[in-house]
């Protein structure tokens, strides 16, 4: 016999060997499947940078003005180039001030026929105001890290998931006027754009084994605490993805620290939906607010962005999808 084929004879009886041991050892307990090793993680935090500062030239992006409207068409395009279909969901919602809002979601599909689907999200557009400026509360911030961080992430995972395809169905969902709410005022005065989709989704009866949003993911060295909704809903999800980014090297960001309930889209896509949804959010005690202390501040601009941060989310995210 010839090297070779002696070397795949002995491969194929020490396969044949392992699996029947296992198949006796395990029989009652059903193993924890291996995460797939021959996936190379991929994901470019120098593109997705480029994809925050993109949607931040072209200013606020408040519901209702000329910048808004061009970063959905900027952001509609850069799905349909980068997943199987995209489309934009158009809808009103009651703002809580007594007006009306149009809602813009955006929406990309990947392998759209897959039964087994993950749900990706995050909210594109800018807070109307940045109230909790002492200088300037009136006028909209940048929103570099609310809102367009967690948007650039996803879209350089769309990139990738063309490179590297997943045996999973992702959607990726954009939601708009998630931050048009009113702190003293009621919980619904948030998250507008995910509310209208929880109640209307892009696909009826759509479901997802589970859904990851990311919002503020983008400030150096930010830590994501574990927020008390996902904790809730989506424990198994959430042991999953912060085991991931612990086996990625990433638990400086990753925490293991509990932290309070989030009002964030999540909540209604878990309370409407009924689809458990986690929130990859930054939370640090030590700051006021609770998140960093450029929020809703002039100060959240793209010198708060930072690359590592980026490459953190954005690496456990796509592993964490690979390995569906
Ligand atoms: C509240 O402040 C009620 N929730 C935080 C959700 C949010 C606002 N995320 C970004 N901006
Ligand atoms: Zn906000």
């Amino acid at each position: 016999m010839k090297t070779v084929t002696k070397i795949a004879v002995l491969s194929f009886l020490l396969l044949a060997f392992s699996a029947c041991s296992n198949s006796t050892t395990t029989e009652t307990k059903k193993p924890s499947r291996p995460s797939k090793a021959s996936t190379e993680v991929l994901f470019d935090a120098d593109s997705a940078y480029q994809y925050v500062q993109e949607q931040v030239d072209f200013g606020p992006r408040v519901p209702g003005t000329a910048a808004h409207a061009k970063t959905a068409i900027y952001l509609q395009q850069k799905l349909a180039r980068f997943c199987d279909t995209a489309f934009t969901q158009y809808g009103t919602m009651p703002t809580g001030r007594g007006a009306n809002v149009a809602i813009k979601n955006i929406i990309g599909s990947v392998n759209p026929q897959k039964t087994k689907r993950v749900l990706l999200c995050a909210h594109w557009d800018t807070r109307p105001m940045a109230d909790q400026d002492k200088e300037d509360p009136t006028t909209p911030a940048d929103g570099a890290n609310d809102g367009a961080s967690g948007v650039g992430v996803l879209i350089e995972i769309a990139r990738q998931l063309q490179a590297q395809r997943p045996d999973a169905g992702v959607d990726i969902v954009l939601f708009d006027a998630e931050d048009m709410g009113d702190s003293r005022g009621a919980p619904s005065t948030w998250c507008l754009g995910s509310q209208y989709w929880s109640k209307t989704p892009h696909r009826p009866n759509y479901v997802a084994r589970f859904g990851i949003l990311l919002d503020m993911v983008g400030a150096e060295n930010a830590t994501f605490a574990i927020e008390g909704n996902s904790w809730q809903y989506a424990q198994p999800y959430v042991k999953k993805v912060w085991n991931t980014a612990l086996s990625l090297g990433h638990a400086n960001h990753f925490v293991n620290y509990k932290g309070g309930e989030i009002l964030d889209d999540h909540f209604f896509i878990n309370t409407i939906r009924g689809i458990p949804t986690l929130d990859i959010i930054q939370y640090d005690a030590a700051s006021g607010a609770g998140f960093g202390d450029y929020w809703h501040t002039h100060d959240d601009n793209m010198s708060g962005i930072n690359k590592n941060t980026l490459n953190a989310v954005g690496k456990t995210v796509f592993k964490v999808v690979m390995d569906l």
